[in-house]
């Protein structure tokens, strides 16, 4: 179905947003211990969109517990055809309540709601249709013998696909037999609350998913507690050191998605119209905030020149502006903070040499903006060829070589994604096998779908999402 947006204010009107929100703990709202709470903003506006609760270390402590004797007394009794009815019931109201979520998301975190609208919320109620299918076939589904639950799973997530990023790690827990305390990141917590409601309406039973809002400390103490049995967290690589570290030793099991630098690949044998658009849509899609963004273009050099005119003739066309408004392109930054490493990031690669380049366009006056911006003449050493800035700033490097390609590919510590535009399908083969990528897109790029695993190589993480691997992550076998 398509919906038709109305822009601001008429649009917010759906909502129906409090000014303040409670923890979701058991099943029901309750305000933060010490009452303590923080604000959560309009990126695009700064305009204070609600109050949410900072939950505490006794509030960690009771979502924690809950979420123990909703496993011990009644999610692991459960049969699977039983847990995967209540994924469905979930699946299916969050695509009744697709519109609301999709403008909550789209005022909470900044992003166009032609993304949130097409893209954050179908993908997110595709992941619980996708793992409701498995909860009742997990011994068939290739993990060993006899699939058990770890128990009280801990999940932390970030702020660029909040709600997508709920599903990839609740949905997978629930449908495997684990209970759920999830924190969601403190600059976008209203759809994990709007979901906390889903599940009041699908009757989950109490404790089964538990929702803590709070900043990283709210996260550290949840990550933790000696009574959860396993971690999964996405979000920055020094962040996800420092769970590993805290976990080391524990009986703790973790699945780590952290950050990447991905290089999307142009051959001249590609057809370089779509190659431009996949390169536009690897980059500038949701600002840059993709874990695995084609933040790196690698293009041959016998097409570099054509491909950058052609891209940046493209790059003029995108519409910038009020992430409401159906047809913009590229939203809002979603913080303050994340503007400030974006602008010195971009800073840095000027300062070693590169070539800056951004489309004329007119940036609103308030929120956090940042005009889509090239670098071209990038060379691997450069830090803006080798740090995530997870913004939408793509750095341009040529090569001559397929090996060249994959030596440049591969050179950064992270590996989490890489895109390959080429006419020669044993190309494609040759060079996906070649790169130190979980996930490798050919003539296309972020691309996703529930039955794909999702993860990385080296500092970008371990452990996949979705597809039957990421099942594997939530349960211990015999075999
Ligand atoms: O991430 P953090 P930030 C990268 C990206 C970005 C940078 C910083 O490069 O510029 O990280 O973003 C919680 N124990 N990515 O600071 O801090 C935190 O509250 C437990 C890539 O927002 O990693 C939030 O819920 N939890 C990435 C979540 O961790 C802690 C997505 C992520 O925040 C914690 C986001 C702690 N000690 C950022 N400290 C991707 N891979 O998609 C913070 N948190």
């Amino acid at each position: 179905p398509t919906f038709e947006y109305a822009p601001a204010p008429e649009s917010r009107a759906v909502l129906d947003l409090a000014s303040s929100y409670g923890l979701f703990i058991n099943g029901e709202f309750t305000p933060s211990t010490g009452g303590a709470s923080f604000k959560t903003v309009s990126p695009a506006t700064e305009e204070v969109l609600a109050e949410v609760s900072e939950a505490s270390e006794a509030d960690v402590e009771a979502a924690v517990a809950a979420a123990r004797t909703a496993y011990t007394r009644v999610w692991s009794r459960m049969s699977g055809a039983d847990r995967g009815k209540y994924l469905f019931r979930i699946a299916r109201i969050l695509q009744e309540r697709a519109r609301e979520f999709a403008v909550l998301e789209s005022l909470d975190n900044g992003k166009p709601i032609r993304e949130s609208r097409d893209v954050d919320i179908p993908l997110a109620a595709a992941h619980f249709f996708y793992h409701a299918g498995w909860a009742d076939k997990l011994d068939w589904a290739g993990l060993g013998a006899d699939p058990q639950p770890y128990g009280v799973v801990g999940q932390v997530i970030p702020w660029n696909f909040p709600l997508l990023m709920l599903s990839w790690k609740i949905a997978p827990a629930l449908a495997t037999g684990n209970t759920v305390v999830l924190k969601p990141a403190e600059t976008t917590p209203l759809t994990a609350l709007l979901f906390a409601e889903v599940c009041q309406q699908a009757d989950l039973p109490p404790g089964v998913v538990n929702i803590i809002t709070g900043a990283g400390a709210t996260g550290q103490a949840l990550v933790g507690h000696g009574d959860v049995d396993k971690v999964a967290f996405t979000g920055s690589t020094a962040v996800g050191k420092a769970i590993a570290r805290t976990i080391a030793g524990t009986r703790k099991k973790a699945t780590l998605e952290l950050g990447g630098k991905a290089a999307n690949i142009v051959f001249d044998d590609a057809p370089l119209d779509q190659a431009v658009e996949g390169i536009v849509n690897g980059i500038f899609f949701n600002q840059g905030h993709v874990c695995c963004a084609g933040s790196r273009l690698l293009v041959q050099e016998s097409v570099a020149e054509e491909v950058q005119e052609r891209l940046k003739a493209r790059l003029s066309t995108l519409r910038v502006g009020d992430p409401l408004d159906k047809n913009t392109d590229v939203g809002a930054i979603n913080s303050r903070a994340q503007l400030d490493k974006i602008t010195e990031l971009a800073a840095v690669g000027e300062a070693e040499g590169a070539q800056r380049w951004s489309p004329e366009c007119e940036l609103p006056s308030k929120g956090f903006w940042f005009a889509p911006t090239v670098f071209t003449g990038v060379s691997q050493t450069h830090r803006i060829a080798q740090e995530e800035i997870f913004g939408p700033v793509l750095s341009v490097l040529t090569f001559r070589t397929p090996g060249e390609a994959v030596a440049k590919a591969n050179n950064t510590p992270y590996g989490l994604s890489a895109g390959i535009w080429t006419d020669k399908g044993s190309r494609i083969l040759w060079m996906a096998d070649q790169l130190k990528a979980g996930v490798v897109w050919a003539n296309t790029f972020n691309k996703f779908d529930p039955t794909s695993p999702f993860g990385g190589y080296k500092e970008s993480g371990y452990g996949r999402e979705g597809g039957r691997h990421g099942l594997q992550g939530y349960v211990r076998t015999g075999a």
